[in-house]
């Protein structure tokens, strides 16, 4: 494990507000800790980030497991010392009351539609199917056969969706565009070519240019 110390980039956009340091336990290599640095990052939270790698069993030594049972990154640490596991938990958190939770009761309850399916129905496959090709090394033979079928039916229903709109939501940055992209992004890593779904790549550089990211997409 390594303490990095984060850095927000101070938009303004009125987050949780932090007196003391919030720590944040995370992989580098994980959509879902990537998720709580883009959130933290654009809203100016300031953290201290401790580099937990996942393929070195980091969280499950003795003392991470004493923060998190579940043995998962990412996990924050609040200014309090409460631990908040679950990156969705953790970003709903950190944008309380900013521009990435819409106001409106019917777009908000849609991006807690978006941010369930992510968790459901996207991260299970796209995540697990990058990670077993990319970081695992497997053969095709050796992965889960329903891998690739969900990913791409993953791929299109947001492609379908994106067709006629630039955003997930209410035609705005939110919170379900971030933790969508936090995997579609490394697709390719997944073997997944999105110049077959042209809307979700688009959408990717798209929100890459909101957050300030340099592209993670291979050249079109
Ligand atoms: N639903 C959880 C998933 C967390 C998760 O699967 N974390 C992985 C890295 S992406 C992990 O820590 N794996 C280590 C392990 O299970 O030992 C979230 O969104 O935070």
């Amino acid at each position: 494990m390594g303490a990095v110390a984060g850095r927000g980039t101070a938009f303004g956009r009125i987050g949780v507000a932090m007196t003391e340091t919030l720590t944040v336990y995370g992989d580098s290599i994980s959509g879902n800790c990537l998720k709580v640095k883009y959130v933290a990052d654009r809203l100016g939270v300031p953290y201290r980030w401790i580099e937990t790698s996942v393929l070195k069993k980091e969280t499950r030594t003795p003392e991470f497991l004493a923060l998190n049972p579940a043995g998962q990154v990412p996990l924050a640490v609040l200014p309090d010392g409460r631990p908040l596991a679950q990156s969705n938990a953790i970003m709903l958190y950190l944008a309380e009351s900013s521009d990435l939770i819409p106001a409106d009761p019917v777009d908000r309850a849609h991006v807690f539609q978006w941010l369930f399916w992510e968790q459901y129905s996207h991260e299970t496959a796209v995540a697990v199917l990058r990670f077993h090709r990319f970081y695992l090394n497997k053969a095709d033979a050796d992965l889960d056969p329903t891998l690739v079928p969900r990913s791409e039916r993953v791929l299109t229903i947001m492609n379908d969706h994106l067709a006629p709109r630039a955003y997930f939501v209410a035609e705005r940055l939110s919170l379900a565009d971030i933790a969508l992209v936090a995997y579609t992004r490394f697709g390719h890593q997944a073997g997944l070519d999105l110049g077959r779904w042209p809307h979700v790549r688009a959408w990717v550089v798209r929100i890459e240019q909101d957050l300030g990211l340099k592209t993670a997409l291979p050249a079109a």
